[in-house]
């Protein structure tokens, strides 16, 4: 039955299988989130609405308008994979799974979508295994290359998909990393998959996971560039409008939580015993529910006024409040908030490219992470949450000095 209040929703078309979707979060006017700005470049600053749905066809979970991908990826991309030393270990520790487990054959190929710096494929290179990645973003595709990668600088899709199943035969892995569900063409993916993986290939891709956005109320995980928040639920419906077969699933604790979906051809393996089950743990919790999207949706905005009130409150207190971690994610949080150079001095972050740079929407002044321990603030909110141990490690002098940091992630709280 659509109640009265459902019918009044706005609606998209899912872009996993043409069913509708029906949204439940607005989070209102939001800039490019790697975009960060030079003064003279503010006037033309683009903007598009951020609100997210929920397919209730195929219950994938996704955004309801897109952004053209060449204005997200470009040559001045400024994300970096191997800035965090934890992210450096954990795509090494991949990498050589991925050897062991699917590499066997006499002259292995290993396909990455989206390899970024090249911070998986350096693993598959020095292994001698022949490789290629795909990387539209043009700098640090440079930068991949400089590790003696093999690198394509296109996006993937079908028609570059079969241009390399005919220069090179056919892969036995295409792996990506929080990448897949930065595409919405995902039927120009798939049928590219199914283009270039061999019979016996599998299709490995890890991204956020809905089951731990909502546990969390990580709502920063949503913006341009993310389109859709996957689950096993709606990866095992795409997997089958394909010709796949979702066979495992494999929970991660990086960026947050998220899930390594694996994909073979229907019929090849046998799905592993924790693809149903995670997907009765799903169910149990209703995450593909709009009674409970909703309520995530009630908590992100009780999340925005604690946050907010926190702020306020230390600035009439006089004191000094800046940001760690230029994240992505971040623009969401600062523009849906209201979080400018008022509230929050600069942000603090590792990265030349955002460095000297103003923040997306809300322009705070960006400012090298090296100047952090030697101009040490009141507070400090930890924008890239999802780093947090490996940051407070290498900042411990901060709470030390009696500096506190502020997170939003599962609440607002300070830990000092
Ligand atoms: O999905 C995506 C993920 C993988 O990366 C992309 N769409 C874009 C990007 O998202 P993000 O910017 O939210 O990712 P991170 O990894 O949370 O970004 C961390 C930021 O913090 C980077 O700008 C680097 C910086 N950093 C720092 O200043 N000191 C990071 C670490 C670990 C540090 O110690
Ligand atoms: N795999 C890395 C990078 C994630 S950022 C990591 O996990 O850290 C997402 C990357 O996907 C960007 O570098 C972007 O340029 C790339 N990308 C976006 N669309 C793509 C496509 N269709 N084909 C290949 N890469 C793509
Ligand atoms: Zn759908």
């Amino acid at each position: 039955m659509i109640s009265p209040a459902d019918r009044a929703r706005p609606r998209a078309t899912c872009r996993a299988c043409g069913g509708t979707v029906v949204q439940f979060l607005d989070l209102g006017r939001q800039p490019l989130s790697d975009r960060f700005l030079t003064e003279p470049e503010i006037p033309q600053e683009y903007f598009f609405q951020l609100a997210v749905g929920l397919c209730e066809t195929c219950t994938m979970v996704q955004l309801m308008q897109e952004v053209p991908r060449e204005r997200m990826f470009h040559e001045d991309y400024p994300y970096y994979s191997s800035g965090s030393a934890v992210m450096q270990k954990h795509f090494a520790d991949t990498a050589r799974q991925l050897l062991e487990t699917e590499a066997g054959g006499p002259d292995p190929f290993v396909v990455e979508i989206g390899c970024n710096d090249g911070v998986m494929l350096r693993t598959v290179h020095e292994a001698g295994v022949r490789h290629l990645g795909f990387e539209p973003s043009g700098k640090v595709a440079e930068a991949a290359r400089a590790k003696g990668l093999r690198v394509r600088g296109d996006f993937f899709e079908e028609s570059t998909a079969r241009a390399v199943r005919a220069s090179d035969g056919p892969a036995d892995v295409i792996f990506a990393a929080n990448t897949i569900c930065h595409i919405p063409y995902l039927d120009s993916i798939l049928r590219g998959v199914d283009a270039l993986l061999g019979p016996d290939g599998v299709f490995v891709f890890e991204d956020p996971y809905l089951g731990d956005i909502l546990a969390k109320t990580s709502f920063d995980q949503i913006y341009d560039e993310h389109f859709f928040l996957f689950s096993a639920r709606s990866v095992q419906a795409l997997a089958a409008s394909f010709g796949f077969e979702l066979v495992d699933v494999d929970r991660l604790a990086v960026h947050g939580g998220e899930v390594r979906y694996t994909l073979a051809r229907a019929g090849a393996r046998r799905p592993a015993d924790r693809v149903a089950a995670l997907i009765a743990e799903e169910d149990a919790g209703g995450v593909a529910t709009l009674a409970r999207l909703d309520q995530f949706a009630a908590q992100v905005g009780r999340i925005r006024d604690d946050l907010r009130a926190l702020l306020e409150r230390l600035t009439a207190e006089g004191k000094r409040v800046v940001a760690y971690g230029a994240t992505a994610k971040s623009a969401t949080v600062a523009n849906f908030c209201g979080i400018g150079p008022d509230l929050v001095s600069r942000v603090y972050d590792t990265t030349p490219a955002k460095q000297g740079r103003l923040t997306p929407g809300t322009h705070i002044p960006v400012h090298p992470a090296s100047e952090f321990p030697t101009d040490p603030p009141d507070y400090a909110l930890l924008f890239a949450w999802n780093h947090a141990d490996e940051i407070m490690a290498k900042e411990q002098a901060f709470r030390q000095a009696g500096g506190a940091w502020i997170l939003y992630v599962p609440h607002v709280h300070v830990r000092d």
